[in-house]
């Protein structure tokens, strides 16, 4: 097929649809979709979903929101766009962003470059033409020079094989395919299993209007309050003042975001235990991910970390009034190694009379039944089950879609043992293939709005280094990508990550090859790109 309005910048061995098919519209895929358009590219963005939104068009669960200041989580590639853009509260909700992410798409006039309802099924190089040939579930067949990848690294839900889960007398639902009308709990019975960071955020909302709620509970999690509110109109005055300013000294900080490290403040034992005490108190006071910065080492040091951990574990233990729930609820891990949750009221939602905590950590979730589910040999009866068990991260989005680069290899059989990219942006034997945030880049280590931006950029320049030498193709170098396999590697071996099984190393997917995936240093990765760049593109080849 042949889009007419689409100009054919040339430059390229046989006739393509569009200079560049683009896979997702959530916030990677618009940036680049607006970027291309800027650089006089042709673009073609394909969506599963119905509208633009991405992760914010599919979790609509109660309760989501996201875990990183709103002001910060956002695009900054236009000063207009951030100035004249008000958000309602410090952490904006599923609604809001998904707002926000319609008006970025209407107004800068995005949406006749996408087709929704769409799903990419496969991506095919075409090694004598250089050309892309991207196929969906519509029958659409576009040629294409670059094909980008912007499906995200949370996009693929999963949903455990539970026994019996296809005889459920009742509702069951799955916090990423939330219903766009909503749910109605009243009267019912619900149960939720998970408690990660979507667990957390919607059990205290839920149980607001259920009968009864029971929480089924196979690891016990680290979670701070948020201390979420309306937008402080004083403080988004002062931002919006020099919101590029604010803008520049976040992106050096180590996750992108107003989270600043003293690199001159003391560490944790170089005070005394009642000064530490105070500063975790301030900490959990202020809310957020106050507590990754507490003293120097906060991050990095066993020691520091598990001092930490046990302040939060006696929170827990203030907060919960009934003592074996509390007990249950307090975590055996230390609070650097799953990702940190953020909550509004959750700990004190045990204390309400219709929500049970369900311990099933020796059990799992035994079976489910016509009723409802069995837990330690107990059968729970049930109106509806809410799954907030997680996602195939990173890779998930990707080896859905049959990619295949130079000698018909595919993308999923390259990395049968784990993801294989230089920088998380393109690897070795599929020119012409970028993955925005792809696996290792720093990703979800990072404010993600803000590595977003930073790939799109990147690739626009790298696009635009080709179009001036004439280039028709690039990709990574073997031997750069097998170095930062190890670099993303040894970078994580120095964190506190590794210390227990995480979703960033693949352990909540059976039979998914374990391996730290993000690159774990935001500021060095950064340098790492520029000096690429900076180096005709070091590691990268060119025809
Ligand atoms: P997470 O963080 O992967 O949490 C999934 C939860 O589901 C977690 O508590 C799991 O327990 C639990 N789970 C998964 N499988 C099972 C089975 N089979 N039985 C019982 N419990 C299970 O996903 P979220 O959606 O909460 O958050 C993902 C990210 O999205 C989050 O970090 C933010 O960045 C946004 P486990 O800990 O594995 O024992």
């Amino acid at each position: 097929m042949k889009d007419t309005n689409a100009p054919d910048s040339g430059n390229h061995s046989a006739r393509t649809d569009f200079d560049a098919v683009v896979v997702g519209a959530g916030f990677g895929g618009l940036y680049m979709v607006y970027k291309l358009r800027e650089l006089g590219y042709s673009a073609r963005l394909y969506e599963l979903g119905s509208d633009v939104g991405g992760t914010w068009y599919w979790n609509r669960y109660p309760g989501a929101r996201c875990d990183a200041p709103s002001l910060q989580y956002s695009y900054q590639f236009s000063e207009d766009l951030q100035q004249d853009w008000e958000w309602s509260e410090t952490y904006a909700s599923q609604a809001e962003i998904l707002r926000y992410l319609n008006h970025v798409t209407d107004r800068f006039e995005l949406r006749p470059m996408m087709r929704f309802d769409t799903t990419v099924t496969s991506a095919i190089y075409d090694e004598q033409h250089l050309i892309w040939t991207i196929g969906t579930d519509q029958g659409d067949r576009v040629r294409a020079r670059f094909c980008i990848m912007a499906t995200g690294c949370l996009s693929v839900r999963t949903t455990p094989n539970f026994p019996g889960l296809n005889d459920f007398g009742g509702e069951w639902y799955h916090t990423n395919a939330w219903p766009h009308e909503g749910v109605d709990f009243r009267g019912k019975i619900v149960g939720v299993v998970g408690t990660g960071s979507t667990g957390i955020q919607s059990i205290p909302v839920i149980a607001e209007t259920a009968a009864h709620l029971k929480v089924f509970q196979r690891t016990a999690q680290f979670s701070t309050p948020a201390r979420n509110g309306p937008m402080d109109k004083v403080y988004e005055a002062r931002i919006k003042a020099d919101y590029a300013g604010f803008r520049a000294r976040n992106y050096r900080q180590p996750v992108a975001m107003d989270i600043v490290i003293d690199r001159s403040a003391p560490k944790t034992f170089e005070v005394s235990e009642a000064e530490r005490m105070a500063t975790y108190e301030r900490c959990w006071e202020t809310g957020g991910l106050s507590f990754s910065t507490a003293y120097r080492d906060s991050s990095l040091s066993r020691a520091a970390n598990d001092d930490i951990s046990d302040f939060i574990r006696a929170k827990i233990g203030e907060i919960v009034v009934d003592a074996d729930t509390a007990r249950l609820l307090q975590p055996e891990h230390i609070y650097a190694c799953k990702r940190p949750c953020l909550d509004t009221n959750y700990f004190e939602t045990y204390n309400r009379p219709n929500v049970t905590l369900v311990d099933v950590s020796q059990t799992g979730v035994e079976a489910i039944t016509k009723s409802g589910i069995v837990a330690n040999g107990v059968e729970h009866e049930l109106d509806c089950i809410v799954f907030a068990t997680g996602f195939d991260a990173f890779t998930g989005s990707l080896n859905r879609i049959d990619i295949r680069g130079r000698n018909k290899l595919a993308l999923k059989d390259k990395w049968s043992a784990g993801p294989r990219t230089y920088l998380g942006l393109s690897s070795a034997a599929f020119p012409n293939l970028f993955t925005i945030t792809g696996p290792g880049s720093p990703s979800v280590l990072a404010n993600m709005v803000v590595g977003i931006e930073q790939h799109v950029n990147w690739i626009g320049e790298c696009l635009d280094y080709m179009r001036t030498r004439g280039y028709a193709t690039v990709e990574a170098t073997v031997q750069a990508e097998d170095d930062w396999v190890e670099q993303v590697r040894t970078a994580a071996d120095r964190t506190l990550f590794t210390a227990c099984d995480n979703w960033y190393m693949g352990a909540n997917v059976p039979g998914k090859p374990r391996g730290f995936v993000p690159y774990v240093d935001w500021p060095r990765y950064v340098k790492i790109c520029e000096a690429a760049v900076d180096d005709a593109y070091a590691g990268f080849d060119f025809t």
